[in-house]
């Protein structure tokens, strides 16, 4: 059975709610980010990185958000998680997810969770730059109504991690974010949506 390293509401959900669209084997095992769970030697021998999510599978541990849901959808094609029958589009679906993960986290997450705190010009300046990673997406990699097009795939669960983090900051603007916002609420109307925020005691937002 694999097992889900994961924290709740964090990067991670995205894994989760893969596994869960998936219907997947699995277990999940919650890390306590705020009180250091993730540096501890029983979890730095899961992952180096100290960071969630990480995966362990009957081969070994899977880690990177990017990974894991490529992985989840390749092992489980009968759940159409992703374009499996070409590589170009498989390509695209991770070019996209390359993008939240590489370019769109570390921004909005200098902006929420840096510690200390950033203030004044230098949190001005960070969140403006990382709004602009959600234009992008908003206006040029959003498809629609998901992510890649018709289909929906493990690129939207990914999204709506970073768009539920905007909107619990009150700042997915409907006005500039519309695509955004419809596209959150899309994504958690979601059954297995559902059932991965209750499973990690979260709501919708
Ligand atoms: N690129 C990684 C990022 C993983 C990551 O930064 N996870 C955060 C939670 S969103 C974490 O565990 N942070 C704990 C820490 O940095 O101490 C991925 O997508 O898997």
């Amino acid at each position: 059975m694999l097992k889900l390293y994961y924290s709740p509401g964090a990067c991670a959900m995205a894994s989760h709610i893969a596994l869960e669209e998936a219907g997947a084997d699995y277990e999940v095992v919650a890390i306590d980010l705020k009180t250091g769970q993730q540096k501890t030697p029983e979890y730095l021998a899961i992952n180096p990185a100290g960071v969630t999510p990480a995966l362990v599978t009957d081969e070994g541990v899977l880690t990177e958000n990017l990974v894991i849901m490529g992985y989840v959808a390749q092992t489980h094609p009968e759940a159409k998680l992703a374009d499996n029958d070409s590589s170009f589009e498989f390509g695209k679906m991770q070019a996209f997810n390359g993008f939240l993960g590489s370019s769109l986290h570390p921004a909005i997450g200098r902006v929420l969770f840096a510690r200390p705190p950033l203030e004044g010009e230098a949190r001005d300046k960070a969140l403006e730059m990382a709004l602009a990673k959600y234009d992008l997406v908003e206006q040029h990699l959003l498809k629609g109504p998901w992510a890649m097009g018709e289909q929906y795939t493990v690129a939207d669960g990914y999204l709506s991690v970073f768009t539920r983090w905007l909107r619990q900051a009150n700042l997915l603007d409907a006005s500039r974010f519309p695509k955004l916002n419809a596209h959150l609420d899309r994504v958690q109307e979601r059954p297995a949506v559902q059932l991965v925020l209750s499973m990690e005691g979260l709501a919708p937002v």
